[in-house]
């Protein structure tokens, strides 16, 4: 399998699980801002332009939450997911979509309003409302981690999903002082081997 890659992205989250899984693959990195992501050859696999990006054969497939169900489904011998009767499984599906739907918009607004806008755009009422609502949905996981030290039962493809975007929250500067269970999941998710690797990667 391939993935397309750059460094501190949403890309890390496919390495991670790779390694997690012991799979074979090959990386092809990008820098953000490289202008291969917006290259003819790249938007014919990812037309947004973005990563990460997964080929498996004749099957390409982009979305980290998709990829993560795709590559568990097709690859994971019932790794790392509960199985479909196991009364963790729905909360592993709640938590698997929990990063791209509801933690990272307000980590995307607070990138695009303190790093990427010149400062003549940018736009404090957006910082402030996207941290307030970025505290609200880390309280979110502060509640659904109480009692446990994973999610979804074992270490799954939703901690691989909802811990990265956590993880990447709290380097932007989201305050969990307030917030003990996420802050000891995050430190127990980064002292995994498989993730040092995948944010080396
Ligand atoms: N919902 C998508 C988001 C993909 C995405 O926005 N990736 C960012 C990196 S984290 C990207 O490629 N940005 C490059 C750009 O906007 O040019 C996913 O989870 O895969």
């Amino acid at each position: 399998m391939k993935i397309y890659h750059a460094p501190n992205t949403r890309s890390v989250r496919i390495v991670w699980l790779m390694e997690e899984l012991g799979l074979p693959y090959e990386l092809e990195r990008f820098k953000l801002g490289d202008p291969g992501m917006r290259a003819p050859q790249y938007l014919k696999l990812n037309p947004m332009g973005r990563v990460p990006t997964l080929v498996d054969g004749d099957v390409t497939i982009s979305e980290s939450g998709a990829i993560v169900q795709y590559v568990l489904a097709r690859h994971g011998r019932g790794a790392l997911a509960p199985a479909e009767a196991s009364p963790e499984f729905p909360r592993y599906l709640q938590w698997l979509h929990y990063a791209e739907g509801m933690i990272m918009p307000p980590v995307n607004t607070i990138i695009v309003e303190t790093i990427l806008l010149p400062e003549a755009r940018r736009n404090q009422v957006n910082v402030d409302r996207a941290v307030k609502l970025l505290s609200r949905m880390l309280a979110a996981v502060e509640t659904g981690l109480a009692g446990r030290d994973y999610l979804a039962g074992d270490f799954s493809g939703a901690d691989i999903m909802t811990g990265h975007a956590c993880t990447v929250a709290s380097r932007l500067g989201a305050d969990i002082a307030d917030k003990p269970n996420v802050a000891a999941y995050i430190a127990r998710l980064n002292a995994r081997p498989a993730m040092q690797r995948a944010w080396a990667a």
